[in-house]
Parts: structure tokens; sequence; C-alpha cells
């Protein structure tokens, strides 16, 4: 029997090859043996997915609001939904002009059929969109400033390294297909773990190194380290002349992180910062996976740059993982429309709340993300939508607390029901996912919809309603499309690892683009201190059994509970399972105390997104504020706690 392949396209590194077995409600969905990324190994999410598709909470026929604010709603038909959805369009493009129609879209399903071309409409609309900044931007960024792009190490480069150091990546919760590679890697006596991070995560206790850092103090270890390796005449001279630009000046700079000042600064010994910069400078080739939850901060983006440049001393090209998109051969500007159009305006994604709350658009078509439980401030974004100024449209495929916010709810097939294509930013295969369960109710695809909003708009341009093969063969080529079609994956041409588009074509130490764009040519500490009303750090990061807010439907809620180290629970007087007021300045929720040695003193820890036990989403504590290099800074909010009777 020919096996029946589908590729995840949730917003997560793994993009995992799942082969499917049985039909209707009866598939069974495992990780794909023969993928070399994928290995067998399943995730609990790729296990419920079926259940997901067929549980109650999904979205099956269009629905228009009755009264928003008390989110009720009435059956309508498609037919009607895309008429007043166009009517809407285009009475606002006529009255306010498309930059108070906005686009809010994110990775909820990364699939290019799914996300990128139904793109096409709004570059062509030339509507305001979001600048995509709350995940990873900060770091991206950081790189991009002294390697011209980010991109960096495959995962079938595991197998050739000695070294691999998680830095602020949780990669046994969130890359969990990459840690398997790793930990099989670690047994065989191959590879060596090495975790930084200040929590003590599931990777650090499976790591054989774990520096327990201060939080956000990365920059002062990475530049130490730096200086160690410089001091110690443990550098890679050849590669420093032939393939970097600036040296001198960031050997001058980083001379004054000596061993004691870093340790004061990180809260390592001087020893361990030792242990670690020998073995960094001395077991090679290595990877520094280099963590998003690290860099969403204030600060997060010089703690990217301090540390991506470690492999340059030491003779490595692009000796880290971060994102690689960027190195993949794909016109990913041609399959989303990016030259149809300029946006009118571009603003942070950490402050679609604000914006929404103002009242600056009278349109927001939703899709791809679920923003009122997952943006920064959420409760702003809650409250923009919630204005009866503004016509909301989301297209979903379950009930989320943002479709609750909707004027009009479109329902959308799950990706076992529909075909799509599906790259990764971890490894390099492409997958052709071919729907394996049939539409429940009166699910469209998102390109289907799009067309037909244009249809209705009565826009002529071409390219929104191109064939989505052919706009893939001119993304790649007809015979990557051939190959694809034919065998169910391509792997894609990757960009050389030792190329650079920076200004000097080399690894720019000093950084000219940072220069010409105003900020520090080279990376340097940027120091953060809780405020004295609210001494706590909050981090939030990724439980296994859920991606976001997906998956409630079928594991329950996300643990409303904060964890936090025994001696700050003894000094608020509260005992372990007791219920907490988390709050700052603004918000407040309840949440289970947990105590817990994940956290060090002055830390506390809930899981990303989850829903409080009074029905709020933690995001409605979070900062968002904007990192210098454009970033969120979710994990620089601070909080108080207090025991409630
Ligand atoms: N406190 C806190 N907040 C965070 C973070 C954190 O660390 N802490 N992390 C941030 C990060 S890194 C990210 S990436 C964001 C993620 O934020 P979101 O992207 O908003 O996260 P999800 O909850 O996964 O929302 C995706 C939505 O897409 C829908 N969806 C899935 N597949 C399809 C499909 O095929 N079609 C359609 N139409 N819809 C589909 C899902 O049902 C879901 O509602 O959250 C951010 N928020
Ligand atoms: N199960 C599951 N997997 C997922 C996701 C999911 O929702 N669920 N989401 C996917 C998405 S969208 C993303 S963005 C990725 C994120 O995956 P990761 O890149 O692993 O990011 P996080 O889990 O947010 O944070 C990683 C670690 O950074 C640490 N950290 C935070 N600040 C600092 C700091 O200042 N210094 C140091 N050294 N460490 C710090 C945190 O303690 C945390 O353990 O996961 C993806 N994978
Ligand atoms: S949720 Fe992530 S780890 Fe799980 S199957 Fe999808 S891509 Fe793989
Ligand atoms: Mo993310």
């Amino acid at each position: 029997m020919e096996k029946r392949i589908v590729i995840c396209p949730r917003d997560c590194y793994d993009t995992c090859f799942l082969e499917v077995t049985g039909s209707g409600n009866k598939v069974r969905i495992r990780g794909f043996k023969e993928s070399p990324v994928t290995r067998g190994v399943t995730c609990p999410r790729a296990l419920a997915d079926v259940k997901r598709s067929f549980s109650g909470s999904r979205v099956l026929l269009p629905h228009r609001a009755l009264n928003k604010s008390e989110g009720t709603f009435a059956r309508t038909t498609w037919k009607q939904a895309i008429s007043m959805i166009a009517e809407k369009l285009k009475e606002i493009l006529a009255t306010h002009g498309p930059s108070s129609i906005l686009l809010l879209d994110y990775a909820g399903n990364r699939g290019v059929f799914t996300r990128l071309l139904p793109q096409r409409l709004w570059y062509f609309l030339r509507v305001a969109r979001i600048d995509y900044s709350i995940c990873d931007r900060s770091g991206s960024m950081g790189i991009t400033l002294h390697y011209g792009s980010d991109y960096g190490r495959l995962p079938e480069d595991l197998e050739k390294t000695r070294l691999l150091v998680y830095w602020g990546f949780n990669a046994a919760v969130t890359n969990l297909h990459g840690f398997a590679i790793a930990r099989d890697l670690q047994r065989k006596g191959l590879l060596r773990i090495v975790t930084i991070d200040a929590l003590k995560t599931e990777t650090a206790k499976a790591s054989d190194m774990w520096l327990r850092v201060k939080f956000g103090s990365d920059v002062y270890l990475a530049l130490g380290i730096a200086n160690y390796i410089i001091e110690n005449q443990l550098c890679d001279e050849r590669f420093l002349k032939e393939h970097t630009y600036g040296f001198e000046e960031f050997k001058e700079k980083v001379a004054k992180y000596n061993l004691k000042y870093v340790s004061e600064k990180t809260g390592l010994k001087e020893d361990e910062i030792v242990e670690f910069a020998e073995l960094y400078a001395r077991e090679k080739p290595s990877i520094i996976y280099i963590g998003y939850g690290l860099q969403r901060r204030i600060g997060g983006g010089e703690t990217v740059r301090a540390i991506s440049l470690l492999p340059a001393l030491i003779g490595l090209h692009r000796g880290f993982y971060y994102s690689n998109s960027s190195g993949l051969m794909v016109d990913f500007d041609y399959l989303s429309g990016r030259d149809l159009g300029e946006p009118s305006r571009i603003i942070p994604q950490s402050k679609v709340g604000e914006y929404l709350e103002k009242g600056e658009f009278k349109f927001v078509y939703i899709y791809l993300t679920n923003p009122v439980a997952t943006h920064p401030s959420s409760q702003k974004v809650k409250r923009g939508l919630l204005r009866d100024d503004v016509f909301v449209v989301v297209h979903e495929t379950h009930w989320t607390d943002t479709s609750l916010c909707a004027d009009i709810v479109l329902p959308a097939p799950t990706y076992l029901e529909k075909d799509d294509v599906v790259f990764s930013y971890w490894h390099n295969y492409m997958g052709y996912s071919k729907a394996v369960l049939k539409p429940r109710g009166e699910e469209k695809t998102e390109l289907e919809v799009v067309q037909l909003i244009a249809r209705r708009l009565e826009l002529k341009e071409p390219r929104i309603y191109e064939d989505p093969w052919k706009a893939l063969e001119k993304a790649v080529s007809p015979p990557i499309v051939r190959e694809l079609v034919n065998k169910g994956v391509v792997k894609l041409r990757y960009r050389r690892i030792d190329e650079y588009q920076t200004p000097t074509g080399k690894i720019e130490f000093v950084s000219r683009l940072a220069e010409k764009i105003g900020v520090s040519p080279l990376p340097r500490p940027i120091e953060i201190n809780p405020p004295r009303e609210y001494p706590f750090i909050l981090v939030s990061s990724a439980h296994i059994l859920y991606t976001h807010t997906q998956f409630e439907d079928v594991y329950g809620p996300v643990p409303p509970e904060i964890l936090v180290n025994g001696i700050d629970l003894d000094s608020l007087g509260v005992r372990d399972g007791e219920v907490v007021k988390v709050y700052n300045d603004k918000a407040s929720v309840k949440l289970v105390a947990r105590k817990s040695d994940k956290v060090p003193p002055g830390v506390v820890f809930t899981y990303r997104s989850c829903k409080t036990l009074d029905g709020k989403r933690i995001n409605v504590l979070t900062s968002d504020e904007i990192d210098e290099l454009g970033g969120s800074t979710l994990n620089t909010t601070f909080v108080n706690l207090r025991r409630l009777p």
C-alpha cells in the first residue's frame, strides 16, 4: 500500500513528516520513520491532531455576530458572508483608504498555499500589515547585522558535530525531534551537550553541562568567553584574517570582560566560565542553537549578536542555528506577492492592541493567529476588536478567544483536510501534504476565500488567481515541483554556509549595517532591573502538549500555574498549591503557585498563553515594549505576587 504522508505545518522548528493509516475518525498519525528529520518520533500534538480535527470546538459553518460584546453568533451562508465582507471593504477603501484596513495574520499554519499565497490579495490592496516581530525578530536582525542573513547550520550537520550548545533553547520541549537526534549522538559518545539557561529545563537536565546564567546577563557571558578565547590565543587567526572584518576593534572592546567581572554579572563561578570557554574553544566543530525565548526581551537582540560572533573566533562558518528559511532557495516574495503593492503602513506586532484600541483600523482580517490570547498586553487587542466602529473577520479552524470577538467567522479546514506544500525553518526538506480527512462542514481554504473576496471586488490582478502549482514552479523551479509531486518530498537547495551578505562580504565583528541604522556597531549589554513594586521577572515558554493556544480542546486548558522558587514562596508567606494574585500596572490574574527549583529566586514562570483561574490569559500582564532591534519583549515582564485569602 502506498504510504500516505502529511506534513505538520505548525509554527514549530521540527516541521514533521507524519505517516497516516486508517480512515475517517479512525485515522492514526505517527512520525514517519524514513524521514531523516522526524525519524519515527511522534509528538503529543501530532498524536492528538485527528481528535483536534474532530473536536467540538471546530468552526464548521460561516457565522455572523448577533452581539459582539456578548459573543453571540448566528449561522450565515458563504454567499452572504463574502458579500458583507466585500461591501465593507469597498466602503472602507473609499472612505478611509487601505491604511485603515489591517491584515492580522501569523503562523498557525505555515503552508505555502495556506499562509503565503492568500497574502497576494492584501499586498495588492496595500492594506496595513504587521511587522511579524513577535517571535524571533530581534535575534534575526542581530545575526543579520554581522552575517548579512540569519541562516545557519542544518540538522544534518549535527551528525558531524562534537559539541552542541543550547543557549536559551529548550529543545526537549520546543524542538523535540532535534533533541532526539542530539540525545542519540550523546548516548553514543559522539556529542556533548551544554545548556545555558536561567531555568532548570528538561534540556538542561539532560545536558553534560548546564550553566545557570543570571537572567538577561548573557551578553556578559558571551563577551567574557570571547575575551577568554582571545587572551588565551585560542582563536583561529587564519580564519579571522580571511573571513572577518573589524576583529581588532572587537578585541579591544571585549578586553574589559575579564573573568571576575563576568562572574559578578552572570552569577556563574569563574571556574564554570573557564570550563565552558575551554570546551567551546577546543571541541570542534560545534553548533550553538540560539533560542527565541532568550531574545524576547529588552536587550535580546544584543544578546544574540554577542553569541553569534563566538563561532567566528574559533574558525567556524555560521556555527549556529537560529532560523534557516533565509537559506532556502525559494522566492518567498513571489509567493506572497510582495511586489504587488507596498503596504500603506506596517505596525509593530507587539503594539497591535494599542493601535486597535485607539481605533486606528475600521476593518481587520485575521487568520492563522489567536492574538486575543497570544499577543502582549492582550486585553488591549480584545478591547480594540470589540469597538463598535471596527469590522472584524476571522477565518479559523476552531472557536478561539479571537473568533469570539469577530463580526464574521469563516470555517477553515485543518491541515489534515487540505492539500498544501510545507517547508521548514530548521531543515531543508519541502513536503507535499495531501488531505487525509474530508471536511466536516462548509470549510473553505484560505486561498479560496481571498479569491472569492477578490472576485466580488472585481479585481483583475491575475496573480491573485494564479494556480498554486504554477506559482510554486516560479518560486522554486519546474523540475523541483515535478520531483515534489512525484516523490512527495524534495531537498531544497541551500545557500553556501561560508557566504556572507554583509557590505564587506565577511563576518563583521563591527557591523557596518548597524552603523547605518543607528545602533551600536558592536554588541553591548543593556541592563534591565525590575522596579521595586514588581520585583519578579515573569518568563513564559512552551508546554509539550500545546502549540500556544492549540490543543486546549483535546488536552484541556494550559495549566493555570505559576512556578515560584521556594525562597520566594517563603518570603511571600505562600504555600505550594495556594492561589496567588499575580499583578502589575497592566492587570492582575489568579494562578496556582507551585514551588519549583526550575526557577531561580526572582524569576517566576508560566506556560505561555495560559488561561488563568479567573478566565483571563497570562498575556494581559506581558510587556508590549519593543526591543531596540524590533522584537517583542514578552520576557521582560515584571510582576508581583500576593497570597489570596
Ligand atoms: N506570554 C507569552 N506569549 C507568547 C509567547 C510567549 O513565549 N509567552 N510566544 C509568542 C510566540 S513565539 C508566538 S509564535 C506567538 C504565537 O501566537 P499565535 O500564532 O496567535 O498562536 P496560536 O495559538 O498557535 O494561534 C494560531 C491559530 O491558528 C489557527 N490555525 C491553525 N491551523 C490553521 C489553518 O490551517 N487555517 C486557519 N485559518 N487557521 C489555523 C489555530 O486554530 C490557532 O487559533 O505567541 C506569542 N505569545
Ligand atoms: N511544544 C511546543 N513546541 C514549540 C512551540 C509550542 O508552543 N509548543 N512553539 C514553537 C515556537 S512558535 C517557538 S518561537 C519556539 C520557541 O522555542 P525556544 O527557542 O526553545 O524558546 P522558549 O521555549 O520560549 O525559551 C527557551 C528558553 O530560553 C530561556 N531564556 C529566556 N530568557 C533567557 C535569558 O535571558 N538567558 C538565557 N540563557 N535563557 C533564557 C528560557 O528559560 C527557556 O527555557 O518553540 C516552538 N516549539
Ligand atoms: S507540532 Fe511540531 S513537533 Fe509536533 S508534529 Fe507538528 S511540527 Fe512536529
Ligand atoms: Mo514563535
